[in-house]
This record gives structure tokens, sequence and C-alpha cells, in this order.
């Protein structure tokens, strides 16, 4: 190929969706309307939509064909063996049980695993995982390294778990206190970090001397095994696919939302060994996802995610991936634009407290630039900071704040093109010239999990 710094796209597009910028003035009444809660912004009224990288990737002509041959019978549709078979050849575990997402995955494993008082160490949990965990009344633990914190920190592992903490952590809470040990690829709350084989056998050696499961929430598991491919000592040579069996190799299982690295809309599941544990993760799931074949999924999503899973193997297609993240990190840096580094595998995340200095951290800086974004060029990121991760403690529920305080935006897998990148670069530097602007804002009203999906704020 010619030698060219642009992430050149390894696909030609066969299907067109139209998108459309609407004038200024409509996005400052959506807003209004949304309690500025880019949650409650119509999809249509969005350009460039950059809220998350789950569930809206494009699917392939082999994945929409595959749809035709979704056979939609109640109890062992082909399309589950397919997945069954997808799902062995990379994860390399026995039992495939589906769910209709990511989050159902963890709480049936979670609901068969963990109980209250129980501790679940993590590099760092993603708000389903600890929402999930802390549901049950136990604790979720983040254990990630101390760089994970540090947004200047330029590390090729920058996700991994502090082993020494970890065993630290296990001696002090006794291991019959700590039922499993949870492993994030990549790390998507600091910021999409991949973690190294190193530290996964490290940790699986920790664990195993405790006898301790260990899962890996591995909705990112292609982008992990793509960064150690060129990142770590001699994996250069090694397919993304051996890699990534030997990243499942150091588990006891996983859970999986195919919404990311599964390429697909909606899908999920767990895997792993236990016989056990199966039986009481089906016993569940019946209960609420459906009957164990098809997991609250349709034959034909079970079809689309068995070779989406596949398909997240390709070199050509990661390589353009991680690309289309490091050009328009690279391009947001040059503008100025404060960004964490290294960039990660599926998002650019802006440093909010340091783009807007003038807005302390209870009038939560992140999402007032998220606000500002959609209104002043209709791109829609998300906050992950103050408002997804703050929560109340002690006796006058004073706001406690996560070290990061972030703008994602995230990119869809093989939807946007380097031009929408580069109108993404542009609106936020014109942004950054015009950051003195920028309004603080009060939360107006809450709930008590995962409050950034319903949150109604006002601007101060
Ligand atoms: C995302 F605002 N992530 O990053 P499910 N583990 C990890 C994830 O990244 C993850 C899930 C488990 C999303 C979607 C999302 O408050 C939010 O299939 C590392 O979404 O259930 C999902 O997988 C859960 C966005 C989720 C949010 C929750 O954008």
């Amino acid at each position: 190929m010619a030698d060219t710094k642009l992430p050149v796209e390894p696909y030609k597009i066969k299907a067109v969706e139209p998108i459309r910028s609407i004038p200024r003035r409509e996005r400052e009444a959506i807003l209004a309307q949304a309690g500025f809660n880019v949650f409650g912004i119509p999809a249509e009224k969005v350009y460039i939509d950059l809220l998350t990288d789950s569930g809206t990737s494009a699917m392939s002509d082999s994945q929409w064909a595959g749809l035709m041959i979704g056979d939609e019978s109640y109890a062992g549709a082909r399309n589950f063996f397919n997945l069954e078979k997808s799902v062995q050849t990379v994860f390399g575990f026995t039992h495939v049980i589906p769910t209709h997402q990511g989050r159902a995955a963890e709480r049936v494993l979670f609901g068969a695993l963990v109980k209250k008082g129980d501790y679940v160490p993590n590099n760092i949990h993603f708000d389903t995982t600890r929402a999930n965990v802390e549901f049950l009344g136990a604790r979720a633990v983040d254990l990630a390294r101390a760089e994970a914190y540090d947004p200047d920190a330029d590390l090729p592992f920058k996700g991994e778990i502090d082993v020494a903490r970890l065993k630290k952590f296990i001696e002090a809470k006794g291991a019959r206190k700590v039922p499993m040990v949870m492993m994030t690829v990549t790390n998507n709350s600091g910021g999409g970090q991949p973690v190294s084989l190193k530290n996964l056998r490290e940790v699986s050696g920790v664990c195993a001397h405790h006898d301790i499961p260990f899962f890996l929430d591995a909705c990112r598991f292609a982008e992990n095994a793509y960064f150690i491919k060129r990142r770590e000592k001699g994996y250069e040579k090694k397919s993304i696919l051996e890699i990534a069996q030997e990243m499942f190799s150091y588990a006891d299982g996983a859970t999986m939302s195919g919404k990311k690295d599964g390429l697909v809309n909606i899908g999920g599941f767990v895997t792993f060994d236990d016989d056990a544990l199966a039986e009481k993760i089906k016993n569940l799931l019946i209960i609420s996802e459906g009957f164990p074949t098809y997991g609250g999924l349709a034959g034909r999503d079970l079809e689309a995610m068995a070779r989406g899973l596949l398909e997240a193997l390709d070199e050509d297609y990661l390589e353009h991936r991680t690309a289309q993240v490091a050009y328009l990190g690279g391009r947001l840096d040059e503008a100025g634009v404060p960004v964490l580094k290294p960039f990660g595998g599926h998002a650019v995340y802006v440093l909010a407290d340091r783009f807007l200095p003038h807005i302390p951290r209870p009038r939560y800086p992140a999402w007032a630039l998220a606000v500002a974004l959609y209104r002043e060029s209709g791109i829609r990121g998300v906050e992950i900071g103050g408002v997804m991760f703050g929560r109340r403690e002690g006796k006058g529920k004073k706001e406690v704040y996560p070290a990061l305080e972030m703008v994602r935006l995230a990119i869809p897998r093989r939807v946007y093109t380097v031009s929408h990148l580069d109108y993404v670069a542009e609106a936020l530097a014109d942004l950054h010239k015009n950051r003195d602007k920028i309004r603080g804002l009060r939360i107006v009203r809450e709930s008590p999990f995962l409050r950034h999906f319903t949150v109604r704020l006002e601007e101060i």
C-alpha cells in the first residue's frame, strides 16, 4: 500500500445511511428539553455520534447474509452452534451461554458467584460491572496500576492490574471474601488501555494460588490482542487469534458484550469450563434472558455474532481501527486540546478539567464540555467523569469525584471516514479557542444507579 499517514479504510461502502446537521438554535432547544443530558437527545438530531462504540458497528456483507440463515426455532437453533464454535475457537472454553448483551452476562455470572459482603477486584470496573456487583451488596474494587490515573503516563500497557496490590488485597480480606477477580480488556474507564500477556499471566497465578476464579471482561479483547502484537516482545509474529487464545488461556472464563468486538448491534455471552457453574447460570438465565441456546437473542443475532467475532480478528481491520483513534487523537493534540495518552483502542479521551480549568469539579466540567460540543457542532460524546462515577459519601453525602474527568469520543467500528474525524477535530479545536464561554452545570434530578442515563441538569 502507498505510504500515508491517513487511516485508509480496508473496506468500501455498500449501503449508506444519511446523516444531517441541524441548525444550532434547534440543538439549543433540544438540549434544554433533554435536561442537558446527551442521552436524552434523539439520535436523528446528532450529526456525528461518538456516544459509544457499543452496538454501533456497521456489519459486513457476510454478517448481513448471515441474518438470512437465522433459524428462529425456540431450542437448538443452528446459529447457536455456529456461535458456540466461534467462541470455542477464540476463547477456548466449553460452555457458551448467550445473553442479550454484556451486562446480562455479568448479572447471571455475578448472581451465581457473588454474595453480600464480598469483594470483586478488577483493573477498573466499567459502570455496569460495578453496578451489578454493588446491586448484590458486594464491593467493586479497582486495583489498576497507579499510572492508569495519570493521563500523561505514556505506557504500552497502562490498563494492567497492580499485582502487588492485588496480592495484598486478597491476603487482607481473605480469599473466602473474594469470589472472583476480573480484568477488563481493554480498560475502558481508564482510557481504552490494553493489558499485557505478562500481566494476565501474573494475575492468573495469584488467583490460582488462592483458588479464586479469574474472569475477563472481554468486550474489546481483539483490540487488546492487537496492541499485544504491536507492543509486547515476542508476539510480533503471532496471529491475533493466537494472541487472543493465549489471553483467554490464563482465565477461567469471560463475560462478553458482543456489541464491541463482536461487531454486532446486540448480543453478548458468558463462557467458561465449570459444569456446576453452568447449571447455576442456566437456571438464572431462564428466568430473565430465555432458554440457554438463545439467551434473549434471535437466531439471526446469534449468527451475526458468530461471524463478527471472527471478523474482529482481521489484522487489516484492527490496524485501521486503532489508526483511526490515533489519527483523531493526534489531530486534537496538535491543536492543543488536552487528551489522554497513549491513545487507546476504541476512543479518544479529552481531559475536560484541563480544557475547562475555570469550571470546578462540583460543576462537572466534562459534562459541560459534552454539552458544548453538541451545541456548537452536533457531535455527541459522553462524559466519563463526575456525573458517571461521582458518589455521595459519609454523613453529609458529600460528593466524591473520580480521578479522571473526561469526555470520551468513542469511534463506532467501520462507520465513519477520515473526513468525519477531521470535522470532529476541527470542531473541538474551535471549541478550545472559545472555551472561556463554556459554563458549568448543577444536577436537578438523579437516580441511585447509573445516574448519568437519566440525570437532568441546568446550566449555571
Ligand atoms: C460503552 F454509558 N460499554 O463503553 P453492554 N464492560 C465494558 C463495557 O465497556 C461495557 C459493558 C461491560 C459501553 C456501553 C455503555 O453507562 C453505560 O453490552 C468494559 O453495554 O451491557 C459497555 O456491555 C457492558 C455506555 C454501557 C454507558 C453503560 O459505551
